[in-house]
């Protein structure tokens, strides 16, 4: 398990290299050039830039997060091939400066959504919290005025140049299917998985999140039947999964224990987080301890070391505690912890092993 940390950019984040670096076992920035609007080349020099200036903490620029796909991609329409022309430019440009994984996602219109950012907690720390029922009820087009009161958030997903256009993008995805998001998600890996084979990347998709279809808007990787559809539609490791245990964890009836032994080989990056889902569909980002989950975090580390990942690894969001003001889910203090927890695990695996040597990979489950 190599572990990354996510890093928005020197004035994009609270967060500093310098803290980065001093995270035991960490030991690489998880990266995007987040001002180039979907559907743009990545600009050689920039993405040399960040790799110089990360190089220079001590940190590698290996992982990707995220190369957005354009809408039009999504959609199926004629202009889409512009754009995958312009993504296979910033796949070779990345593969230039060592880049081994991009993580993407294939959601419609919305990256994450959460009802509140900053939720406070029992303890007084406050975490993202999503509220079912307040998402269920709403008319999308009610939502963009919502949204444009609240224009100062910039988020990854939420690039202002894609809100500007949300009452548009609602009306085109109107009569868009599943099996329509299907059909164009592999027109749009057939073109990009040999280019990526060829230049040493893993394509790594992110689970939709929450893990359901919102705003009417069709949704297609939030369960396990829907990843092994994906993994068919191109039998290569350069098309993988980025598993990130709080999304799925977010849909009770995952079992993500059984998804990291089924799609072992298949992972080069996974987001570990918990999230504490209520009986009515809420759920809130708690810590990453086990306990204050809904998502078995220990037993998701033990599958991973019985299936010998080699692959990246990240906390996701984190709660914001100790007073740190920092982007929602973003700060520094939760996220290590939340890799100190995770490395503790690890340690206590590998030991346990190391103590009984005769024991096979998986015994014990
Ligand atoms: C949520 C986060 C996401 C993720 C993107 C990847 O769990 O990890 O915001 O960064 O969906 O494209
Ligand atoms: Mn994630």
């Amino acid at each position: 398990m190599r572990m990354v940390f996510r890093w928005f950019g020197e004035n994009n984040d609270t967060v500093t290299l310098d803290q980065i670096r001093q995270i035991p076992g960490t030991e690489g920035i998880v990266w995007a050039l987040h001002d180039v609007p979907a559907g743009e080349v990545w600009p050689l020099e920039r993405i040399q830039e960040i790799r110089d200036l990360a190089s220079k903490h001590g940190l590698h620029t290996e992982v990707v997060e995220s190369v957005n796909v354009h809408e039009d991609i999504k959609l199926g329409l004629p202009t889409r091939d512009q754009y995958i022309e312009n993504y296979i430019r910033t796949i070779e440009n990345l593969a230039q400066i060592g880049v081994k994984v991009i993580c993407y996602n294939f959601m419609p219109v919305f990256d994450w959504a959460r009802t509140d950012l900053f939720k406070e907690m029992e303890d007084g720390s406050t975490a993202l919290f999503f509220e079912k029922e307040k998402i269920d009820g709403v008319d999308p087009f009610e939502l963009v005025k919502i949204i444009n009161q609240n224009s100062d958030l910039t988020m990854p997903g939420w690039e202002p140049e894609r809100l500007a256009h949300l009452t548009s993008l609602f009306e085109a995805y109107r009569d868009v299917t599943e099996e329509d998001l299907w059909d164009n998600l592999k027109y749009f890996l057939d073109r990009i998985v040999p280019v990526a084979e060829k230049n040493g990347i893993l394509m790594a998709v992110h689970p939709d999140d929450p893990p359901f279809a919102i705003f009417g808007l069709p949704r297609i990787l939030n369960d396990q039947a829907g990843f092994r559809r994906l993994l068919s539609l191109h039998d290569s490791p350069a098309n993988g999964i980025t598993l990130c245990t709080g999304s799925l964890g977010a849909k009770p009836s995952n079992d993500i224990i059984s998804m990291i032994h089924e799609f072992q080989g298949r992972i080069p990056f996974t987001h570990i987080r918990n999230v504490r889902v209520m009986d009515n569909g809420d759920f809130i980002e708690t810590s990453h301890k086990t306990s204050d989950g809904t998502v078995d975090i220990s037993g998701v580390v033990k599958a991973y070391y019985d299936t010998d990942f080699t692959g990246y690894c990240r906390p996701d969001h984190g709660r914001h505690i100790w007073g740190e003001q920092c982007r929602p889910g973003y700060g520094l203090y939760d996220r290590a912890l939340g890799i100190m927890y995770l490395w503790g695990l690890w340690d206590a695996y590998s030991r346990q092993q190391a103590q009984s040597p005769n024991a096979s990979a998986g015994e014990g489950n």
